[in-house]
């Protein structure tokens, strides 16, 4: 721990600070990986919330640049439990020898490029300060957890959580009055098990999420056999998806089939299970009236399953369905039956006030022992918004960034040279499968590093016109979609006063891995190297 000059610092060890770390590794590159957290995993260190799992199938949902690594893990379940991924991402960390290069309980507060030396100066929160001449931030997209600054917050004399900074130890909620705020994803997953603890459990939604049934179930053996037999055909077909996954995604448009027709697809989608329910037809996130179709079945389903007419028709969503990121549940509506459940709605009505006893809405206290915020994340760019990052000349990526992000590719920023952002604003995601997009990122920088090496190169960045194109691109692709319309973290409307710009590319897997060969192809096109 003692060397202070490294050839790359990696902030964070989340599953992409870990496959960098490895990569670099492997081509003889020394690295050092900043982590805040106490251990591996990212999201799934820090997500542990009761009911946490990931949405993507599990045997999807893990590396691919191991044929051993993908061999010999067995993943349990349809649908892996956070505490599974996080052994998982150990197991990793354990197999590859990680822990030895990375530094936990460290966080990174600032990171300023020195011209002269052409490197990067990393300062952490021990005070110390470290050389680098590359800087890859490994930082994840939903990474800094985003709490409304509800007047009297710090008043309240109960228990506090967030979803995204749950506790390690177990959190007991019997016999306790609870508020949950919030139903996204992770509100959807953690409300059904929480109501089966809590002596009363209110939920305060500002909006009601759609969210299809999980059909969640432990993996059956032979299965488990033959998707290890046929691994690399299931991951190639994911490449060629636009959101790098595996699944039947059908060409027809919606409009073209009979009412009939449809409703026996949606069924047949909603008996399956997950995302995949989005792929019945290929136009529901172009045409309105497609995208109807798919959001009047759910709203039937919800009249079918919540028994009080009048809730049913609080629960139901009246915008675009996938808009805002299409949650995945067990059990979510029936949890509005319990007796124990109470809704509030605080959409016209919004939350007043946090006080000593509870939540105020309007004139009504909820007394509460108490609150879960599940109310997201400062998306994207939060978390290297909050790392003061200077790059040449100064120039710190808060003003870059004020009016929105900007990046060529989602990997590298005009101003800022020897810096990549793994799975940045601009590359497609959040909207794909995040393990196989990482791991293109992983590898697309570091082929880039052994590059430069190789031709004794020192400095790499975008040149401004070719990020402003690559800006406006992501942008035209955006708007060409529904899902750029609504109100959701993608346009960063989640966080006050954020500017909004839909964040991600759109423009699908395939395109963007088109783009990125053929940038390398010629000779890194878009950027200036030195
Ligand atoms: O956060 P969210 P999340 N007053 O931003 C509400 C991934 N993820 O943690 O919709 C009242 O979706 C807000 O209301 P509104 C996944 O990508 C994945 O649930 O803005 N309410 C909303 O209901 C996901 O999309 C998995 O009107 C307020 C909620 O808080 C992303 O993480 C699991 C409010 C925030 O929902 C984020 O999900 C979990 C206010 N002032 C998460 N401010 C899986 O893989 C906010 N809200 C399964």
């Amino acid at each position: 721990m003692s060397r202070s000059k490294f050839d790359a610092v990696i902030v964070g060890a989340g599953f992409a600070g870990m496959y960098m770390l490895h990569k670099l590794r492997q081509l003889g590159f020394s690295a050092r990986v900043f982590e805040a957290g106490g251990g591996v995993g990212g999201t799934w260190y820090w997500n542990r919330y009761p009911g946490a799992r990931c949405d993507v199938e599990s045997i999807q949902y893990s590396y691919q640049f191991s044929d051993e690594l993908e061999q010999e893990w067995d993943w349990s379940e349809r649908y892996a439990t956070q505490p599974e991924i996080l052994r998982y991402a150990e197991h990793v960390a354990d197999k590859f020898d990680l822990r030895r290069d990375i530094q936990f309980d460290t966080r990174v507060t600032a990171a300023t490029f020195d011209e002269q030396e052409a490197q990067w100066v990393v300062e952490t929160s021990d005070g110390a300060k470290t050389t680098t001449s590359f800087c890859i931030m490994a930082t994840g997209c939903l990474s800094s957890t985003n709490t409304p600054k509800f007047e009297g917050i710090d008043s309240f004399a109960g228990e506090r959580y967030h979803t995204g900074q749950w506790p390690h130890e177990s959190v007991d909620f019997t016999g306790k009055r609870v508020g949950v705020i919030g139903t996204g994803s992770s509100a959807i997953q953690s409300i059904p098990l929480i109501a089966q603890q809590a002596a009363h459990l209110y939920v305060f939604q500002r909006t009601p999420h759609y969210t299809v049934p999980a059909h969640n179930a432990p993996l059956d053996p032979a299965y488990r056999k033959a998707v290890k037999a046929n691994y690399a055909a299931i991951r190639r077909r994911a490449w060629q998806m636009p959101n790098g996954l595996d699944f039947e995604l059908n060409q027809a448009s919606a409009l073209d089939a009979t009412p009939e027709e449809r409703r026996r697809e949606y069924e047949r989608r909603w008996e399956y299970g997950g995302v995949t329910y989005m792929g019945a037809y290929s136009d529901l996130l172009a045409s309105q009236e497609a995208n109807d179709t798919a959001a009047q079945f759910v709203r039937d389903k919800i009249r079918e399953t919540v028994r009080d007419p009048k809730l049913a028709e609080l629960l139901s969503p009246r915008y675009i369905i996938g808009c805002k990121r299409l949650c995945v549940d067990t059990d979510y509506w029936a949890t509005f039956n319990r007796s124990n459940v109470t809704l509030v709605d605080v959409r016209e009505t919004p939350i007043t006030a946090i006080t000593r006893a509870g939540i105020k809405v309007g004139d009504r206290e909820y007394a509460l022992d108490a609150i879960v915020f599940a109310t997201g994340f400062d998306a994207m760019t939060g978390t290297l918004l909050r790392i003061d990052i200077r790059g040449a000349g100064g120039a710190t990526l808060r003003d870059k960034w004020h009016d929105g992000p900007r990046a060529y590719l989602g990997l590298a920023l005009a101003g800022f040279p020897n810096l990549f952002t793994i799975t940045g604003p601009g590359s497609p995601s959040v909207l794909t499968n995040m393990l196989p997009s990482i791991e293109q990122h992983v590898e697309w920088i570091a082929d880039c590093m052994r590059y430069l090496r190789e031709r004794k190169l020192r400095r790499i960045e975008p040149l401004r016109d070719a990020e402003d194109a690559w800006v406006a691109h992501v942008s035209e692709v955006a708007g060409a979609s529904l899902r750029s319309v609504c109100s959701s973290w993608y346009v960063g409307a989640n966080v006050p006063g954020k500017a909004r710009v839909f964040m991600p590319y759109i423009g699908g897997v395939p395109a963007y891995l088109r783009k990125c060969k053929e940038v390398v192809a010629k000779g890194y096109e878009g950027f200036a190297l030195a």
